[in-house]
This record gives structure tokens, C-alpha cells and sequence, in this order.
């Protein structure tokens, strides 16, 4: 038996250091790695890999579709005449109408990585290809990204976990650390942080295990209306002369101006805690008692989730969160927060990637509404006309916001590729499907979230014929006559040498049998230095400090400061709907692995008032209605829910009955592309649904 560091390299936050055990090429588990510190750990997901590698569902060789779209019919091929194929029809393309005729899609899926890494995969190839039509933005944090640099310039944000160890008070804002990964370290530190006593108050709709399990208090919020409940609390810190003055005139521009709304000066609404209440379904008592300790203990960690900016208005929330931060004093304190954003970009240490970094020079498109841009083209208002979609590393049919729109979207394709190791809901639809490596399969960096970069070695031999995506493009380049700059005429292996070589890591040999370089320091926190000496370390905002009135902000037409935007009540569908991450799933992966199908329930959870108003008892099969769609589900009744919001994870492949009723849970088939303004974002989380029993199909409309 040989053990190997390894790391998972997914698109869930954590990047953890794990082991390989192999027996006679064959991997037989995987657990902690020993050379991490203490507070690191790696979850059920990277544990249960073994799964995923051995799985029967593993493509085995290159698939040419020959049935219907989407009919699950194919034909294998050899490698060389699906890759002749796909750099056939993208040359044609190019050549026939352009590079922007062509939308490459993904790069989540094996994400954290220096050189197997689909995002900068990508981008390297179809950058080399020619002015394609970009995606831009991301599922995950469009919303906070798009207001940061009107907030802080480029000064990178975030906070070390191990910096928790200061805290006096955690404040998890939308946020549930126990199911998802922020990094392998955040969920021991808040562990800590609760055994010596300190409050950890949790705004959730739901009773989260990290509510119940490591909250001191579980604040129910109405789902897309924490932008309210921020301004009520903002109201209680100015008028029990709670704001730290001095920091605010330090470090922030325009919190007068933001002071004028909260009071009402500008509108005529004072954003009393009894205002708030109205809106966002917390008792005015509450919103007074959380301000209060908010203001009063300090250091005060915010972690603002990115569950509350994917919501209707999420950019409003995402300031606001800001705002709370400056107002006590919190912000580039050690302890506190620099709540730009709940992931940690602080720097890493320094080593390079497979990245091409140019301009693109084509054509982009929100990623948010990339079936929209497919459907509708420049007839529509986007900048192509879309024929050919290249898949890689993602599952936007099950993942994009409604599947129904994005199953059209695909069948409208002229041509379609799908790089991936299993025949997802996105592939099945593709043309041609390519079967690529795991990342136990192939040699990699990874960056998790902290000042490290870990090792992970090559656990067992590619299974079947599936090559490593970057050889896959490698194929295609030298098809189309770009090899040369596409590889730098390197392997991937020697990509990874080049890049280590470059890097700060200089024992090699011990990164390598460790699997862990530490950075230097782990007690970061983000904007310490322009906190500490704003004068003399400025941000490159206009003002130099953090923007809370922002004027170019406004030029988007939108407001200067942050204001409660919240969706309006929708009378015919009064749920809301949310739909967060699952604890044994990355989203859409590991639902067709029957191991962890088996142990994640697929439920829509719901409050026993509205149960009871719609005859629905708990383990019933009910009927899920959105404008956009429907679906079959069953219920689970519990108190761990707010009245008026429905819950189910997102990431089930769907499955549809002959009505075009969903039948699995596979929760997009309810929401909408229509994004939150103006950052183009996902609202996943502002969603209005009806739900009733169902009764055999004769209440389908
Ligand atoms: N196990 C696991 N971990 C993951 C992932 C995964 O798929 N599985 N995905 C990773 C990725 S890519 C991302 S982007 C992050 C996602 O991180 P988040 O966006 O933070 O995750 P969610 O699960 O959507 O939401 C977190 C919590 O917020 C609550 N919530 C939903 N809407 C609202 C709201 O409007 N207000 C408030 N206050 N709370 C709300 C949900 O009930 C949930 O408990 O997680 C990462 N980690
Ligand atoms: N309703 C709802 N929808 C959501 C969300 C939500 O909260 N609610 N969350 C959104 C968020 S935050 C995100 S980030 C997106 C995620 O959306 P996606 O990125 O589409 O999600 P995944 O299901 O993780 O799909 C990744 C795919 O990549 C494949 N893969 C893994 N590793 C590799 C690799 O190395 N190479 C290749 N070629 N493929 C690989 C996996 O098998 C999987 O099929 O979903 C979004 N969708
Ligand atoms: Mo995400």
C-alpha cells in the first residue's frame, strides 16, 4: 500500500488536503492528510471519491450522438475521429460566420488547479481560437463582485480563519458552514469560537446544522429580504449612537449621505426595526437586541454567505454588509471582518498558472442568461448569433436557472461538446461527449482558500480512454494549427515543472511529499493596512477610502448608496422558493453516485402552517409551481423552516413525465434567467412558488 497527498479540486470552497491510499494501482480510500494542521479537514465529498472514480457511469471512450437530442443514444469512437470532428466543425464555424458564433461554457467543475483547471483551459484555447463569444461573471458571487471595486478598488478582501480566534461575536449572514465548504478550515475555527463562548448568530430561512449545531441564536429571515433587515439594524447602530464615528469618517466616504436614507431624510421612511419587521419577517425586538450586540462587542466577524447577494436586489445586500462592517468599526480589525466577500482573496503564495492572460476582444455575454443569448441573438439584443456550444467542467442544463429554457437553448445549437466523466443532463444533449480524468487521475497545484498551496499527486492511472482535458485541447489545437502556442510544445506534467519552478515553493521534493507549502502568515486580515493607516495606505477608489456613496455606482441607474431592494409579492405564487447547496453534493456531482444518492434526501421542505392551508401532510407527493415551471416532489413538514418559504436543493438531474412535469426535484426547472440589476447576477434564492397536493396529474394546468 502507497499513500499519496492528493487534493480535491472542486468548485465547493474547500481545496482540501487529502491521502491516497493505493494498493496495487488501485485506490482503495482516501482521508485527512497528516501534515495538515489541525483545524483542517476534508469532508465526506473528497472522502467518497473512491465512488466517483470506480463508478459503472464512467464514460469509457468518446461518444458521437445519433438519436434525437437529449435521447441518451450515442456511439463510441476513437479519439481520433471525435476530436477530427469537433476541430472540423469549430473551424468551419470560424470560418463560415466568425469566432463569436461560438460560446464556450463552464470551468467550475475542476477549478482550483494551476494547470487542469477547465476555467483557464478555456480560456487559453478558445483565446488562441480566436474573438469567441465570451461568458462572463459567474453563478457564484456576480452580484458581490460587481460592487467590490466601487467599494474598495482592486484592495483584495477577506480574513484568514485562524483570525476568528480574536472574534468576540460571529455573524453568519446566510451563511451554513457545516453542509458547505468555505475553505477546510472555517468550520473547526467558528467550532472554536463557540467553545469559548462567544455569541455565533445565524440569519437563515431555515434551522441549518449550523444554526442548531454551532449558532447561539438562529435569526429566520424571509428569503431576498435581507437588505431590510441590514437597514433596520444600520437604523438602531445611528440612532442608539452606536456607530463608531471615528473609523466611519476614516475609512468610508458618503455614510452621511447613506445616513440621510436609513433615516428616512431622503424618502420619508425612517428603516425603523417595525418597518423592517414588515418586510423581512423578524420581530422589531430582535433586529434591536442583534443590532446592540453588533455594536457593542467587539471585534465582530460578518460573514456575509453569497446565498443573500443571490437574491432579487442581491448587490444591495452585498453593500449593505459592507456598510455594517464600517459603521462598527470592524473593518481591517483583527477579529473583525472585511466583508467584501465570504471567500478569502487574499493573496496566495506565489505561483503561476496555465492562464493565457490577453484581452479577449469578443463578443460577452452575463453567463447568467447564456440561453437567452442562444435563443434570442442579436435579434434579442446580444452581441452574436450563437451556433456552436462548447461545454466544459459545468452542468448548466441542471445548474443554469430554468431548464426548461435551457434544454431549448440546446436544441437550437447548431453543434454542441460536452468535456466531462460522466454522461450528465448536459452532455446527453451534446453532439459529441469527451471522457476526461478525475483529479486522482492526474498530476496537479491546488489553491485552496488560505495562504497554502497543496500538492496532489497522480493517485492512479486515467481510467478507460479518458485523457486530461488540457490533452484533449491539445488535440484540438494541433487540428486547427495552434498547438505550438496552445502547449508551449509542454506536456501537462511539464507545465506543472515550469510552474513550480517559477513559484516560491524551493523544496520541491518535501511540497511534494507533504502535499502542503505554507505561506507566509495565516493570521490575514484583508484591508488591515489601509485600516491601520488610511492616509498613507490608500484604496484607489476616487475618495481613497471604501465608497459608501458611490457616483459611478449610480451611473448603472441605480442608487448611490445601498437601499432596500427587495422582490415584489407575487399574489398567484405566495412561497418563496430557495434553494441551497446540499452537504453530499457539489451541486449537480455525485447525484448519479447511488453512495451518496442514498443519504441526501431530495425533499421540499415546508412549515406546518402552510402544509396545513394546502392539506399537505408530511411524505406527501406535492406539486411545485413557478412561472417558469413544475415539478413533482415530496414534502417534508417541519418547523425548522420559516412560515411563507419552501426549501429544496438545488443539483438533482432532472427527470420529466410526458406533461414536461419534473419529477426528480430538480429545482431549476423553477426559477428564471431574468437576473438581479445591475450586476446581471443569479437570483436563485427570489423565487415565488405555489405548491400544492398532487393528485395523480389531473392538477397539472
Ligand atoms: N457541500 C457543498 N458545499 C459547497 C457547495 C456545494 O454544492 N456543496 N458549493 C460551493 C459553491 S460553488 C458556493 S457558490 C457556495 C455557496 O454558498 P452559499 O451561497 O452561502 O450557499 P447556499 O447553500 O446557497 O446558502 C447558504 C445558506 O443561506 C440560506 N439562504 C438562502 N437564501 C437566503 C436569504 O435570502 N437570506 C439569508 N439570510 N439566508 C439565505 C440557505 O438556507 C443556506 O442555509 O458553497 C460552496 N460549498
Ligand atoms: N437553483 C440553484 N441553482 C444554482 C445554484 C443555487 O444555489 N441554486 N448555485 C449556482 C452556483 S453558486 C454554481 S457555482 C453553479 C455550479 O454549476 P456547475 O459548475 O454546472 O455545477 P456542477 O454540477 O458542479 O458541474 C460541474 C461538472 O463538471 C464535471 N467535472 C468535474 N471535474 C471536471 C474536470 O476536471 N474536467 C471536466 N471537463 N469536467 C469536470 C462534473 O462531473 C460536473 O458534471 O450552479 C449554480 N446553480
Ligand atoms: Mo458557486
Amino acid at each position: 500500500m502507497k499513500t499519496l497527498p492528493v487534493s480535491c479540486n472542486k468548485d465547493c470552497g474547500g481545496g482540501c488536503p487529502l491521502l491516497a491510499h493505493v494498493e496495487d494501482g488501485r485506490l482503495v480510500k482516501i482521508t485527512n492528510n497528516p501534515h495538515k494542521n489541525r483545524y483542517m479537514t476534508g469532508c465526506v465529498r473528497g472522502y467518497g471519491m473512491t465512488h466517483v472514480v470506480y463508478s459503472e457511469d464512467r464514460l469509457t471512450r468518446p461518444l458521437l450522438r445519433t438519436g434525437p437530442r437529449g435521447s441518451g443514444r450515442f456511439k463510441e469512437a476513437s479519439w481520433d475521429e471525435a476530436l477530427g470532428l469537433v476541430a472540423g466543425k469549430l473551424g468551419a464555424m470560424r470560418d463560415t460566420y466568425g469566432a463569436g458564433a461560438v460560446f464556450p461554457l463552464g470551468g467550475s467543475g475542476g477549478c482550483v488547479g494551476a494547470v487542469h483547471n477547465t476555467a483557464y483551459l478555456k480560456d487559453r484555447f478558445f483565446g488562441l481560437f480566436g474573438p469567441y463569444t465570451r461568458a462572463h461573471g459567474d453563478y457564484s458571487e456576480n452580484a458581490v463582485e460587481y460592487v467590490k471595486p466601487f467599494l474598495f478598488g482592486s484592495a483584495p478582501t477577506g480574513l484568514d480563519p485562524g483570525t476568528l480566534q480574536f472574534s468576540n461575536f460571529i455573524l453568519l449572514w446566510g451563511m451554513n458552514i457545516y453542509d458547505n465548504r468555505f475553505g477546510c478550515e472555517t468550520l473547526a475555527r467558528v467550532g472554536e469560537a463557540i467553545k469559548r463562548g462567544i455569541p455565533v448568530i445565524v440569519i437563515d430561512p431555515r434551522r441549518t446544522a449550523t444554526a442548531s449545531r454551532f449558532g447561539t441564536e438562529w435569526i429566520p429571515v424571509l428569503p431576498g429580504t435581507d437588505s431590510a433587515l441590514m437597514a433596520a439594524v444600520l437604523f438602531v447602530l445611528i440612532e442608539e449612537n452606536l456607530v463608531d464615528r471615528t473609523a466611519v469618517q476614516r475609512l468610508s466616504h458618503g455614510f452621511d449621505h447613506l445616513e440621510r436614507y436609513i433615516m428616512g431624510e431622503s424618502d420619508g421612511r425612517p428603516k425603523t426595526p417595525s418597518w423592517a419587521e414588515k418586510i423581512c419577517g423578524v420581530p422589531s425586538r430582535t433586529i434591536r437586541s442583534l443590532a446592540r450586540l453588533y455594536g457593542f462587542v467587539k471585534p465582530a466577524a460578518l460573514f456575509p454567505g453569497l446565498s443573500i447577494q443571490r437574491t432579487w436586489g442581491g448587490e444591495e445586500t452585498a453593500r449593505f454588509a459592507v456598510a455594517l462592517q464600517v459603521a462598527t468599526g470592524n473593518v481591517g480589525v483583527q477579529g473583525g471582518s472585511t466583508g467584501g466577500n465570504v471567500l478569502n482573496k487574499l493573496p496566495r503564495p506565489v505561483c503561476g498558472t496555465i492562464e493565457l492572460r490577453r484581452s479577449h476582444g469578443g463578443p460577452s455575454i452575463p453567463v447568467y442568461r447564456w440561453p437567452d443569448a442562444v435563443l434570442e441573438g442579436k435579434k434579442g439584443g446580444f452581441p452574436s448569433d450563437i451556433r456552436l456550444l462548447y461545454f466544459i467542467g459545468c452542468n448548466y442544463l441542471v445548474q443554469g436557472s430554468d431548464v426548461h429554457k435551457n434544454i431549448r437553448a440546446l436544441e437550437k445549437a447548431d453543434f454542441s461538446v460536452c468535456h466531462d466523466y460522466f454522461l450528465t443532463p448536459t452532455a446527453r444533449y451534446c453532439d459529441v461527449v469527451l471522457p476526461v480524468t478525475t483529479f486522482l487521475e492526474r498530476e496537479d497545484i491546488v489553491f485552496p482558500r488560505s495562504n497554502r498551496l497543496f500538492y496532489s499527486h497522480q493517485a492512479v492511472e486515467p481510467r478507460y480512454d479518458s485523457k486530461n482535458d488540457y490533452d484533449v485541447f491539445c488535440g484540438l489545437a494541433a487540428r486547427l494549427g495552434f498547438y505550438d502556442r496552445f502547449s508551449e510544445n509542454r506536456s501537462a506534467d511539464g507545465w506543472l515543472l515550469h510552474i513550480l519552478e517559477n513559484s516560491e515553493v524551493r523544496d520541491v521534493e518535501r511540497f511534494k511529499e507533504t502535499g502542503i507549502f505554507e505561506g507566509n502568515g495565516h493570521l490575514r486580515t484583508g484591508l488591515s493596512e489601509f485600516a491601520a493607516d488610511p492616509e498613507r495606505n490608500p484604496l484607489d477608489t476616487p475618495s481613497g477610502k471604501i465608497e459608501l456613496y458611490s457616483e459611478s455606482y449610480a451611473a448603472a441607474g441605480f442608487s448611490p448608496v445601498a437601499e432596500c431592494r427587495v422582490l415584489p409579492e407575487d399574489g398567484e405564487y405566495p412561497l418563496r422558493l430557495i434553494t441551497p447547496h446540499p452537504r453530499l453534493r457539489t451541486h449537480s456531482q455525485y447525484h448519479n453516485i447511488s453512495w451518496f444518492r442514498d443519504r441526501q434526501e431530495n425533499v421540499l421542505s415546508i412549515h406546518p402552517s402552510d402544509a396545513e392551508r394546502r392539506g399537505i401532510h408530511n411524505g406527501d407527493e406535492v406539486l411545485v409551481r413557478s412561472r417558469e415551471g413544475r415539478m413533482r416532489v415530496r414534502i417534508l413538514v417541519t418547523e425548522d423552516i420559516l412560515p411563507g418559504v419552501v426549501s429544496a436543493y438545488e443539483g438533482v438531474w432532472p427527470v420529466f413525465d410526458d406533461d414536461g412535469t419534473e419529477t426528480a426535484g430538480s429545482v431549476n426547472v423553477l426559477t428564471s434567467t431574468v437576473p438581479t440589476e445591475p450586476s446581471m447576477g443569479s437570483r436563485t434564492h427570489s423565487v415565488f412558488v405555489e405548491v400544492s397536493p398532487f393528485d395523480g396529474g389531473k392538477n397539472v394546468c
